[in-house]
């Protein structure tokens, strides 16, 4: 036993058949590749108890020493929205004008976005992602968490995973600097923001920028002699 009194327990872990583990990496794989970056939003609400879900599928993931070092805010309040908006649209308006270099621009430009984000209200709920650098502590003051970004940005890619798999579009947003997310949000000092993500479905009509993935050749390399 452990100092914090954790014992080692069985792991369930049932190995699946070659043929199953064939057809439903396949099937995930359609599943993932038909997921896409949503900026247009319908105001319509989506199940709570469905986001709820995903985002303790989110906290299934990996962690630094286990710290679980995340949290989820789950703004509904359209006054909170309209507040986050106008702060996110002040950074925006610096970023694209004088903050971003010409190159950057020129990289967004097929995704045709700019400082104004009706998104930030028009899309039912927004999770803003704070990472929690340290815990407060009586006696130490700060405990430090460990590879804070690597676990936080981890929960997220598995919130997003999660989210579509459950039917709902999302946007990773990363308004910047983010720190009027931590003062509208009123959240501790140990929480910084992370990502913002507006959640929803798309809206009627949404178009998305044509792009494509990167082909396995493209973002692997092989070290082993296995052909298949
Ligand atoms: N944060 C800005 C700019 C932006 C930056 C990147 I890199 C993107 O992939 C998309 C947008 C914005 O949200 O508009």
């Amino acid at each position: 036993m452990s100092e914090e009194g954790t014992v080692q327990v069985s792991l369930a872990f049932d190995r699946r058949s070659p043929e199953e583990m064939d057809a439903i990496s396949r099937e995930m794989l359609e599943r993932y590749q038909s997921r896409r970056t949503v900026r247009h939003f319908s105001t319509d609400s989506v199940p709570m108890d469905v986001v709820e879900r995903c985002i303790l599928a989110a906290g299934t993931a990996p962690s630094g020493a286990h710290k679980q070092p995340w949290c989820f805010c789950i703004i509904t309040a359209p006054d909170v929205k309209k507040q986050i908006r106008e702060a996110a649209e002040k950074e925006e308006y610096a970023n694209y004008h004088g903050r971003m270099s010409d190159r950057w621009l020129n990289d967004l430009e097929p995704f045709e976005t700019d400082h104004l984000k009706p998104h930030l209200e028009e899309a039912p709920v927004l999770i803003a992602v704070f990472r929690q650098a340290w815990e407060p502590d009586e006696v130490e003051g700060k405990k430090q968490n460990y590879y804070v970004q690597e676990s936080v940005g981890i929960a997220c890619g598995m919130l997003i995973s999660a989210l579509h798999e459950s039917g709902i579009a999302a946007l990773t947003h990363t308004p910047s600097p983010m720190g009027f997310l931590s003062e509208i949000l009123k959240r501790p000092a140990h929480e910084k923001a992370f990502l913002l993500i507006p959640i929803g479905y798309p809206s009627k009509g949404c178009k998305v920028p044509d792009i494509a993935r990167k082909s396995l050749d493209e973002i692997s390399v092989k070290f082993g002699s296995e052909t298949k």
